[in-house]
C-alpha cells in the first residue's frame, strides 16, 4: 500500500518540478485527461454521448473550466501542471455545479440530523473509526446550528459505509488512490450518504501512509450538508486531499462562511473563526522564508507556499504537505544550493534537505551539525551566493557565513 501511494506521489511530482521540458507528456496523458474530464466535468454529456468523445473543442473547453477552477494557467491544453493536478488523490464529487453558494442550494430542513456507521474498515480499530467520524461531525456542528446524533440501527439521515469498486450508485470507486470517497447532497434516501473507498488504507492520521479518515470524512460531510467544492486551495472543501495532522486541524474560514451561508450562525455565543488562506494582493501579507527552486521562486507561509514561475504572472498557492508530507509548517528560513540542486529549509534548530519533490534521506538534521553555537535556537533567513560559494545565515542583528 505504501508503495502505491509513493508511486502516485512520484508521478505527480515528477511533472511538478520539471528540470527539462516534458515533450511527449501530452500524448501519454490523453487517456488520463479524458477520463478525468469525463468524471468531474461531464465531458461527453454535451456533444457526443460516448465518453471517449474526441471532439477537440469540447475537450479544450472542459480543460479550460478545470484549469480555471484550480487556478492554473487557462490554456485549454493538457500541459504538465494540469496533468499533475489530475493525478492527485481527490474527492469523487464532480467540480461542476455551484462552487459558490447560491439561493436554492439543497439543504436539510431540520438542524438536528442523525448519522449511522453501517460497516467498518478493517484498516482501523472500530473505536478509532467512531472517533474520527464523530470528530468530523464536530467540525461542522461547532461552526453552525447543526447537531448530529449517532444511531446504532435503522435509517439515519447520513448513512456512512466503506465500499469498493462498483457499489450500486453509478459512481464506482477505482481501486487504491485516485478517488477516495464521495457523498450525496441533502435529500431523502441516498441523499446525505457518505461512501469511503475501501481500497484505500484508512488511518487515524499519518502523513506518509494511507489517508486520514477524519480529514476525508470532514470534507465529505461538507457535501452531505450542501456544500460544493471551494476554489480556495486552503479550504476543507477544496477537491484534492492535503494532509494536516488531525489534532491541529481548524476548520478554515472559507468553510465556516460556507456552512453559515446555508444554516446560519453557530448557537455558540462566541462565533468560531478559522484560518484564512493567504491571498497575493493582501497588503499585510508577509512570508516566513523565500528561496529559488529550479528557477522558480518559492515563498513559504504557514502551511502553504506560493510558487512563482518566471513566465507566469500569478503565483500558485500550494499546501506544503501536498508536495512534502513530512515537512513541518511554519518554515523559518530557506536557501537553494544551485550547483548541487538542493534546497534547505530551516525551522527551530532543525533543517531539511530537498531535491525537488524528494525529501532527502537522513533529515531533519540539527543546525548544530553546521557549527552553530548552542545559543542559536533558530535561523531568521538564509541565502547562498553562487559566485562566492558562501552561504549566509541571519539571526536578529547578526549573520553567520
Ligand atoms: C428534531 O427536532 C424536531 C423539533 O424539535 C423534532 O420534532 C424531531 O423529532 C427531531 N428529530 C430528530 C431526529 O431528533
Ligand atoms: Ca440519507
Ligand atoms: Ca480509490
Ligand atoms: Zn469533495
Ligand atoms: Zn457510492
Amino acid at each position: 500500500m505504501k508503495n502505491l501511494v509513493l508511486l502516485l506521489l512520484h508521478l505527480t511530482f515528477s511533472s511538478a518540478f520539471p528540470t527539462v521540458p516534458q515533450a511527449g507528456a501530452e500524448d501519454k496523458s490523453t487517456q488520463l485527461v479524458e477520463d478525468y474530464l469525463n468524471k468531474f466535468y461531464n465531458l461527453g454529456t454535451d456533444g457526443q454521448s460516448h465518453y471517449k468523445s474526441k471532439n477537440p473543442n469540447t475537450l479544450s473547453e472542459k480543460l479550460k473550466e478545470m484549469q480555471a477552477f484550480f487556478g492554473l494557467k487557462v490554456t485549454g491544453k493538457a500541459d504538465a501542471a494540469t496533468v499533475s493536478v489530475m493525478q492527485k488523490p481527490r474527492c469523487g464529487v464532480p467540480d461542476l455545479g455551484q462552487f459558490v453558494l447560491t439561493d436554492g442550494n439543497p439543504k436539510w430542513s431540520r438542524n438536528n440530523l442523525t448519522y449511522r456507521i453501517e460497516n467498518y474498515t478493517p484498516d482501523m480499530d472500530s473505536a478509532d473509526v467512531d472517533q474520527a467520524i464523530q470528530k468530523a461531525f464536530d467540525v461542522w456542528s461547532n461552526a453552525s446550528p447543526l447537531t448530529f446524533k449517532k444511531l446504532r440501527e435503522g435509517i439515519a439521515d447520513i448513512m456512512i459505509s466503506f465500499v469498493a469498486g462498483d457499489h450500486g450508485d453509478n459512481s464506482p470507486f477505482d481501486g487504491p488512490n485516485g478517488l477516495l470517497a464521495h457523498a450525496f447532497q441533502p435529500a431523502p434516501l441516498i441523499g446525505g450518504d457518505v461512501h469511503f473507498d475501501e481500497d484505500e488504507f484508512w488511518t487515524k492520521g499519518s502523513s506518509s501512509h494511507g489517508y486520514a479518515l477524519f480529514l476525508v470524512a470532514a470534507h465529505e460531510i461538507g457535501h452531505s450538508l450542501g456544500l460544493s467544492h471551494s476554489t480556495d486551495p486552503g479550504a476543507l472543501m477544496y477537491p484534492t486531499y492535503a494532509y494536516t495532522e488531525p489534532n491541529r486541524f481548524h476548520l478554515p474560514q472559507d468553510d465556516i462562511n460556507g456552512i453559515q451561508a446555508i444554516y446560519g450562525k453557530s448557537t455558540n455565543p462566541v462565533q468560531p473563526t478559522g484560518p484564512s488562506t493567504p491571498v497575493t494582493c493582501d497588503p499585510k501579507l508577509t512570508f516566513d522564508a523565500v528561496t529559488f527552486m529550479r528557477g522558480e521562486l518559492m515563498f513559504f507561509k504557514d502551511k502553504y507556499f506560493f510558487r512563482k514561475h518566471p513566465q507566469s504572472t500569478e503565483p500558485q498557492l500550494i499546501f506544503i504537505s501536498l508536495f512534502w508530507p513530512n515537512l513541518p509548517t511554519g518554515i523559518q528560513a530557506a536557501y537553494e544550493n544551485f550547483e548541487e540542486d538542493r534546497v534547505f529549509l530551516f525551522k527551530g534548530n532543525k533543517y531539511w534537505g530537498l531535491s525537488g519533490y524528494d525529501l532527502l534521506r537522513g533529515y531533519p538534521k540539527s543546525i548544530y551539525t553546521l557549527g552553530f553555537p548552542r545559543t542559536v535556537k533558530r535561523i531568521d533567513a538564509a541565502f547562498s551566493d553562487k559566485n562566492s560559494r558562501k552561504t549566509y545565515f541571519f539571526l536578529g542583528g547578526k549573520y553567520w557565513r
